[in-house]
């Protein structure tokens, strides 16, 4: 295994740890802001190391079509190419196709899609993943699974979930680097808890170094949600990692983490930051709102970073959807905003004060008690 995974302390189920990757010692819980191109759009990786960024998230996806991940392996692989010193993970690719292509359709072979550079049919099997993965070179990587909406229902879910399981074992085979990269599982089965539990054990069985809670944050209702990560967290090894898959909003974080999560990766603080929006205590803060245009305060009075020490809403509005700039300093803010709730989430579970910690958070967000 190339990661250790050391509990400093619990509060109930949650847990803040230090998970030591082959480039970076990171403090859980975490969060990772996901990244396209081999970038975090608009951001530099000094400024995200500035921020307290710890993995970021590759999207083996995008970067297999272009630059391609024969050119990143022949250039030293992905940490080199885009000048990163620390963590990495790169998902899989199935679950970027079906979401992002329509066209995809999964085999037993693996996901057939229409390539978006030459329109021609391609195959992404378990091997080629994990072979892409390989040369891209993350300190984790994701197998290949079966992806289906967690808002269908029937026979479709229990298939995608015994593929998952399946698909599991060639990418065990196939995976070159096992020394240096961790292959983490991905638990599917929807919000079935009799399927959830059989992909739980079967996974648990190949004895990964961490796992991820996958086919979530598709739709489905808050309560069922929950009620899978509770049920996954509760299954899962005390020693290893728990990682779920495209989570999110910080009220999201802070409830899977007291259930026992560790990882989380999303688009949110970025892509809202895109349009107009800053993530703050209280919530959202909407700059391109006409009540921004003469505030001359920061985006948040209380944030300690470079955008809130440095401009005022009024200038931010002006910038937010006429000049990059405006979403730049807004990723910025929300990122920063996102290794601050990680950060002190990590603190207040090694030091006993969790309660108190969700207490003032959840009364900030919530003020009048809905
Ligand atoms: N599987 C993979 N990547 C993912 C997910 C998943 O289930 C999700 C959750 N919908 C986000 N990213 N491979
Ligand atoms: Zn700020």
């Amino acid at each position: 295994m190339a990661l250790r995974f050391e509990v400093l302390g619990r509060f109930n189920r949650a847990r803040a740890a230090q998970l030591t990757l082959p480039h970076f010692e990171c403090q859980t819980p975490l969060f990772m802001p996901v990244g396209t191109q081999g970038t975090i759009k608009g951001l530099t990786t000094n400024q995200l190391e500035d921020i307290g960024c710890q993995i970021i998230l590759g999207n083996t996806y995008h970067l297999a079509l272009r630059p391609t991940s024969e050119l990143i392996d022949e250039l030293g692989g992905l940490h080199k190419f885009m000048n990163w010193p620390r963590a990495l993970l790169t998902d899989s690719g199935g679950f970027q196709m079906v979401s992002l292509l329509h066209l995809a359709d999964i085999t037993e072979k693996g996901v057939t899609f229409q390539s978006p550079v030459d329109g021609k049919p391609m195959l992404l099997t378990p091997e080629e993943s994990i072979q892409i993965q390989n040369r891209i070179g993350a300190d984790i990587i994701m197998a290949l699974d079966d992806v289906v909406k967690t808002t269908i229902t029937g026979p479709r879910i229990e298939e995608a979930m015994y593929r998952t399981l399946r698909w599991i074992d060639r990418c065990i085979a196939a995976h070159k680097r096992p020394h240096d990269q961790n292959l983490f599982g991905i638990v599917q089965g929807g919000l079935d808890p009799v399927l959830r539990d059989i992909c739980v054990r079967g996974l648990v069985d190949r004895n990964l170094p961490g796992y991820a809670i996958g086919g979530l944050a598709g739709g489905e209702d808050k309560d069922s949600f929950w009620r899978v990560v509770a049920q996954c967290t509760a299954a899962l090894p005390e020693d290893k990692p728990r990682y779920v898959m495209g989570v999110g909003y910080p009220l999201d974080i802070v409830v899977c983490s007291a259930l026992g999560a560790d990882m989380y990766d999303c688009v949110y603080p970025t892509r809202t930051a895109r349009f107009g929006t800053a993530l703050v205590p209280e919530g959202v803060l909407k700059l391109k709102h006409n009540a921004m245009a003469k505030d001359t305060r920061p985006i948040d009075p209380t944030c300690a970073c470079m955008v809130c020490k440095n401009y005022t809403r009024a200038y931010i509005h002006s910038l937010v959807t006429k000049d990059a700039m405006g979403s730049q300093l807004l990723s910025y803010h929300n990122l920063y905003y996102m290794m601050q709730l990680s950060r002190n989430l990590h603190s207040s579970i090694v030091e006993g004060k969790f309660p108190e910690f969700v207490c003032n958070f959840l009364q900030k967000m919530f003020p009048k008690g809905d």
